[in-house]
């Protein structure tokens, strides 16, 4: 069951819900390889969210600006593997977006605390624009905001909520988007946490 949001881009409420109990534990796997940190940015504050990543790639930012690194500047190591089962999970929702065949190259884990934002931007450090961005929110709920592809154009904002997954590609892929800042709360399975996991395909052809 799926929840049309844009061009290109659909809403699936719950769908990762019931796998908590396998995603959780593999999740915590990779975070003792590469812990989550906050990283810095070009204009030398450190974003509010603390990330980390797995997969070949991963999205790094510091003083320089924003890439993809094949390495964890922090551990001086390649980023641990996307677990396989995750990988499956993600083709197959991709799919269920009408994007068949989508084998991500990096998972971005993005961890709230409350107050913890990240403003509207574009996410254009992927080479592969063709490819859809998957999505999967796991804790405390917070309203996602997409505008469009110019800054100005008008925000619109839905909540996403433990256990959704968003696929967001097509006409849609460069459009603006971020998230208010994460409100107070307790969730049964995180406590106080919202942590977002992105599948992207951000080199080339593999
Ligand atoms: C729409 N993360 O990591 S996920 C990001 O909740 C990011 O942590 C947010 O934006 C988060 O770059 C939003 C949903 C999402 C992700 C990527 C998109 C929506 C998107 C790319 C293009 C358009
Ligand atoms: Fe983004």
């Amino acid at each position: 069951d799926r929840l049309f949001i844009e061009q290109g881009s659909w809403l699936f409420k719950g769908y990762v819900a019931q796998s908590t109990t396998w995603i959780l534990p593999a999740l915590r796997e990779v975070l003792r390889y590469s812990p989550l940190r906050q990283m810095q940015v070009p204009g030398g504050h450190r974003m509010s969210v603390r990330t980390s990543s797995c997969g070949s790639l991963g999205w790094i930012s510091d003083l320089s600006g924003y890439r993809y690194s094949d390495i964890d500047p922090m551990t001086g190591r390649p980023w641990p593997e996307i677990p396989a089962a995750l990988l499956d999970l993600v083709s197959t929702g991709a799919a269920a977006a009408d994007y068949p065949g989508f084998i991500p190259d990096s998972c971005l884990i993005n961890c709230y605390r409350p107050g913890a934002k990240m403003g509207l931007h574009q996410d254009k450090d992927e080479q592969d624009r063709s490819a859809p961005i998957v999505s999967l929110s796991f804790g405390l709920p917070v309203t996602f905001m997409f505008g469009g592809l110019n800054r100005k154009d008008p925000v619109k904002r839905f909540p996403l909520e433990h256990g959704d997954m968003l696929v967001w590609g097509g006409a849609s892929r460069m459009v603006y988007h971020g998230v208010a800042p994460l409100a107070q709360g307790e969730h049964p399975e995180l406590g106080a946490l919202r942590l977002n996991l992105t599948f992207r395909r951000a080199g080339g052809d593999a």
